[in-house]
């Protein structure tokens, strides 16, 4: 097995760098680097020395022994100053030793897999923690990263293989006369609870979603209402153009914006209206799927003109450049805003966290939330309710349930993950 070492911090320079290694020579390039092995999970200041003895650097060194580190490998961290020399210098020491190498982007985390430190999962935790910005992201990777789902994927599996064995024991011994050939009468009541319990936990899957992509909010009405100017204000960029012409925007404008810890994606459309523009006829289009895709839809009535909805559907219905209208309306269903003056925005935000708090259940059941998740566990659901036909003969009640574990095994990386892992480690950097 080769050693692989690589910057496992952020970008250089900076105070401090932490770099990496992982393998049976991680000890090795420490000892080569002039630096006595510090005792296990100590750190050590430490004089790192060149090849020549020269100092090279000053740093906090660890060591983490096989099997009890991050990757399941011995493992050394050097803490050494950020500096691009340095890194640079102490990367290039250690990859002349035989048998080490620069890792590549997501070995570490694919080592600690492959030594089951972590399953598939938590893998995925890992990486959607890393890409959590939002307070809700980070708390659902975290639970995800250490096990949440897995054991209740486990504890799914453990329910349908115990299934499985009572089904089998009555294939094997049926003619021996010591198992009962009729299935017990709770057989089929733990396939219809198994059943339901995986059924709620999809129910969280909707939720779990809208935490870790985002709650998607469309912005439409009709031109000029002011659709952009309020995505600008919300999102505090001038991303979306401006003007008081009609039919401004073209093109689905999506910001990224976090409101209360939870993560929002808002959408600035094409304002919608008869048209013989091909273009704005385009854009209109994208207008009406960017609905189709949103969880709450927000139509934008300008205040200042006498004119009623042009998507009556929309959720809410809220009027605009308030600052210019006299009296306010302000009603459950019409908020008056401006994102000139900033009149209601607040209120504005409250309903949308509000919103996108209220379909949230206990904190327990939202751990699907990628799309996989949902896959696995609807397949299990199918296999399961094809096994509780109890009329068809056992050898095919059996495979319904074998079957139905293969899906969850899947999902926690016990049968073919290398797919995954692929797909999930291109999208890790290097170091991690
Ligand atoms: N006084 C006032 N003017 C506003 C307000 N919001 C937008 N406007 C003005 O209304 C005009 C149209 O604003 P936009 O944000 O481009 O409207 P839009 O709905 O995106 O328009 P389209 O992209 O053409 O569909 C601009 O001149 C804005 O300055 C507001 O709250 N108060
Ligand atoms: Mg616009």
């Amino acid at each position: 097995m080769e050693t692989i070492i690589a910057l496992s911090s952020g970008g250089l320079p900076s105070g401090v760098a932490v770099l990496r290694l992982s393998g049976p020579s991680a000890r090795q390039v420490l000892s080569a680097l002039g630096a006595d092995c510090p005792q296990p999970r100590r750190a050590k200041f430490c004089t790192l020395k060149d090849e020549t003895g020269q100092p090279l650097d000053e740093a906090i060194v660890l060591y983490f022994p096989a099997p009890h580190s991050f990757t399941g490998e011995d493992v050394v961290e050097l803490h050494c100053h950020g500096s691009q020399a340095v890194v640079q210098k102490l990367l290039q020491l250690a990859i002349g030793h035989e048998g080490v190498r620069l890792a590549e982007a997501g070995e570490f985390s694919q080592r600690a897999f492959e030594n089951g430190k972590m399953d598939l999962t938590e893998i995925e935790g890992l990486g959607d923690l890393l890409d959590a910005k939002t307070e809700g992201q980070r708390a659902l990777a975290m639970r995800r990263m250490r096990g949440g789902l897995s054991q209740k994927v486990h504890h799914w599996r453990t329910s349908i293989v115990d299934l499985l064995a009572e089904a089998e024991a009555r294939l094997d011994f049926s003619d021996e006369g010591d198992v009962e050939d009729e299935l017990p009468p709770a057989f089929q009541q733990d396939i219809d609870k198994l059943i339901q319990d995986l059924t709620t936990a999809l129910d969280s899957f909707e939720q779990g979603q809208i935490i870790r992509d985002g709650y998607r909010v469309a912005l439409v009405g009709r031109p000029n209402v002011g659709k952009s100017t309020l995505l600008n204000r919300l999102a505090q960029t001038d991303k979306a153009i401006v003007t008081d012409v009609p039919g401004t925007t073209r093109d689905v404008i999506e910001v990224e914006i976090d409101i209360g810890g939870q993560l929002f994606s808002l959408y600035d459309t094409a304002g919608i209206r008869e048209t013989d523009d091909i273009v704005e006829i385009e854009g209109i289009s994208r207008s009406y799927r960017a609905i189709e895709q949103a969880n709450l839809v927000i139509e934008l009535i300008d205040g200042t003109r006498n004119e009623g909805p042009v998507y009556p559907k929309a959720d809410w219905h809220i009027l605009t450049k308030s600052d210019l209208t006299a009296t306010s309306m302000d009603s459950r269903e019409t908020l008056p805003i401006s994102a000139k003056s900033g009149l209601g925005i607040a209120d504005l935000l409250d309903r949308l966290t509000e919103q996108a708090l209220r379909q949230k259940d206990s904190r327990e059941t939202q751990l699907i939330s990628h799309t996989r998740d949902k896959q696995a566990i609807e397949e299990t659901i199918k296999h399961l309710q094809s096994a509780q036909d109890l009329t068809k003969p056992l050898e095919l009640v059996a495979e319904d349930l074998r079957r139905g574990t293969v899906c969850l095994s899947r999902l926690i990386g016990l049968v073919d993950a290398e797919d995954i892992l692929d797909r999930l480690f291109a999208g890790f950097c290097i170091g991690k």
